[in-house]
């Protein structure tokens, strides 16, 4: 009887335990990307960012603006901004955040007016 008592209440709390676990969430984080690095290079600082679903991006207007941020590849692509849209003060920033169902990959982005000069970056998904 006190056998079965204990069984039963062990497979209670190993269920509310379970289901703490699945309910707690990541805390999602919130990463910056420089726009036009301090050194007033066109460039993405840092240009590699590794980000979870949930996470937030943003890309803030830093030096050397007009900037903007274009994906080639959703689900990003629909979050970026238009080709002709740009960042025009310093103060400006974009913010995107990363979907639930991301899938895990790395995704590149550019800035439109200043892809030629090599500012690119990469997005990783893990
Ligand atoms: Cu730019």
């Amino acid at each position: 009887m006190f056998k079965k008592l204990g069984l039963i209440l062990s497979t209670v709390l190993f269920a509310i335990a379970a289901f703490a676990f699945v309910a707690s969430p990541a805390v999602a984080a919130s990463k910056t990307v420089k726009m036009g690095t301090d050194t007033y290079q066109l460039k993405f600082d840092p240009s590699e960012v590794t980000v979870s679903p949930g996470d937030t991006i943003k890309f803030q207007n830093n030096n050397l603006p007009p900037h903007n941020i274009i994906f080639d590849q959703e689900p990003f692509k629909s979050l970026a901004m238009e080709p002709t849209k740009m960042l025009l003060t310093p103060s400006d920033s974009y913010t995107i955040t990363v979907p639930d169902d991301a899938a895990a990959g790395t995704y590149t982005f550019f800035c439109a007016p200043h892809k030629g000069a090599g500012m690119t970056g990469k997005l990783i998904v893990q």
